[in-house]
């Protein structure tokens, strides 16, 4: 596979398509990152330019919450009966069978939690996060309560990690907006059995949630320098 030297340009594409299953009235859930950063923009020049009325958003972080209000799109808050119609998300890794890594921008939970209460999940990629086997390109980021974190490290190895904490250019632990911190857990071979892992950790206590996506994606819209193609959970 020829990689484009352009990941922006392909970005900017897979959002101009998402943004094509966007219709007036919707609930729409807003996920998080660079690639989501395209929508927002075009989904706010459409909302100003009249094709698109009564949008509302779901954002999934607190980077996305302003970033929409800067685009002028309209958000509510998720909670007691807000599902929205469709949410939109970008991902670290794809895999044949449309299952996911996702959370290297710090916002698994939310994306979660917003992509579980909408009717259809469509990620938007660029053809780099399309794998064979997740975890052979990213890490899976695993969000863990922050007292007692480091007991958790031992654990994971025995799952087959190799484990670092997540730290910023000045070596601070970061945390996500729910004040959480993360791991990120390395698979040398990739993750032989995602369901099987992402069960284990589910049943660890103070692990809150993990990139782990499976059977969650609907579609994926994926850019390359080819155009822009969908794949369908069940083909
Ligand atoms: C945010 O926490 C993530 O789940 C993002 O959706 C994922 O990291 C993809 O982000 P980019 O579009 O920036 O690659």
């Amino acid at each position: 596979m020829t990689v484009s030297a352009d990941p922006e340009r392909l970005k900017r594409a897979a959002a101009e398509s998402a943004l094509t299953l966007v219709r007036s009235d919707m609930v729409l859930g807003l996920g998080t990152g660079s690639t989501i950063r395209h929508l927002l923009e075009l989904l706010g020049e459409a909302i100003r330019s009249g094709r698109l009325a009564r949008v509302v958003g779901v954002p999934t972080s607190e980077q996305t919450r302003s970033r929409a209000r800067d685009a002028g799109i309209e958000l509510v808050e998720f909670g007691a009966g807000v599902a929205p119609d469709l949410t939109i998300d970008g991902a670290d890794e794809v895999s044949p069978s449309l299952d996911l890594i996702k959370g290297m921008g710090g916002a698994l939970l939310r994306e979660k939690m917003v992509a579980q209460a909408s009717d259809r999940l469509v990620i938007i990629v660029d053809e780099r996060k399309i794998v064979e086997r997740l975890g052979t390109v990213s890490p899976l980021p695993v969000e863990v309560v922050g007292w007692g974190m480091h007991a958790h490290i031992g654990f994971l190895e025995t799952l087959g990690a190799l484990v670092s904490i997540r730290e910023d250019a000045t070596g601070g632990v970061v945390l996500s907006d729910n004040g959480n911190a993360f791991f990120d857990c390395r698979f040398p071979e990739g993750i032989d059995d995602p369901a099987e892992l992402d069960r284990r950790l589910a049943r660890r206590a103070g692990i809150v949630d993990t990139g782990l996506f499976l059977g969650m994606a609907d579609e994926v819209l994926i850019a390359s320098d080819a155009g822009v193609r969908t794949m369908t959970r069940g083909g």
